[in-house]
């Protein structure tokens, strides 16, 4: 599928608030995979329908969890982690994405997950660092994207950990899982 009609698809489902962070998504993971060797064509299509799902009522999120035996435990935390495993299935069944990778990094860019591919960790970045966010420690997370891509990983998960613990919210495992992976796998 091309820009302008995966573009098209995704408008639909989104506020225009959200379109525009769809937007800025795709501009930083196509500089992000031509930084670090990924397939660009499949990085500005995973980043534009990362968000596909994050307008559909709980309870149809709800409905596709259990019916498509997506991970159970999501729906023991907070419902802002539903939209990116929901979101996989329905952009496959909805926009007929088959790409298995694109699909992958459509499910993980919330939680990440351990063992991440290239193009996970790049929409999973893309989506932390876009131009339209403007959270605390974003600067920085940007700086060290340009020269070290799990760092940056790094970085952002601890201050979205840090974020969830200030607000007293729970800490989904994957997220946990994540981080632990990326710290324990350094080279240095
Ligand atoms: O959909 P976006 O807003 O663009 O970004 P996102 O898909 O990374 O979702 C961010 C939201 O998800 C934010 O409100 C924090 C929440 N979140 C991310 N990781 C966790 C989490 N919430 C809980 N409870 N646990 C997590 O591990
Ligand atoms: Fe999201
Ligand atoms: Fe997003």
């Amino acid at each position: 599928m091309d820009r302008e009609a995966a573009l098209q698809l995704v408008k639909k489902q989104l506020t225009d608030h959200r379109y525009q962070h769809t937007i800025g998504v795709a501009e930083t993971a196509v500089k992000l995979a031509n930084n670090y060797g990924a397939n660009e064509k499949k990085a500005e299509l995973a980043a534009i329908f990362h968000d596909y799902a994050k307008f559909r009522p709980k309870s149809e999120m709800k409905e596709i969890i259990i019916s498509q035996h997506l991970p159970k435990n999501l729906l023991h935390f907070h419902s802002e982690l539903w939209h990116a495993p929901v979101g996989a299935y329905l952009v496959e069944k909805e926009a007929g994405i088959t790409d298995e990778e694109v699909l992958d990094a459509i499910r993980y860019h919330t939680s990440g997950r351990p063992k991440m591919s290239l193009l996970e960790k790049i929409i999973f970045l893309a989506d932390y660092i876009e131009p339209g966010r403007q959270f605390p420690g974003v600067d920085e997370v940007r700086e060290i994207a340009k020269v070290d891509l799990n760092e940056a990983l790094i970085v952002s998960i601890r201050n979205t950990i840090t974020f969830l613990l200030k607000k007293k919210q729970a800490i989904y495992p994957e997220t946990f899982h994540t981080y632990n992976d990326l710290v324990m796998n350094k080279e240095d």
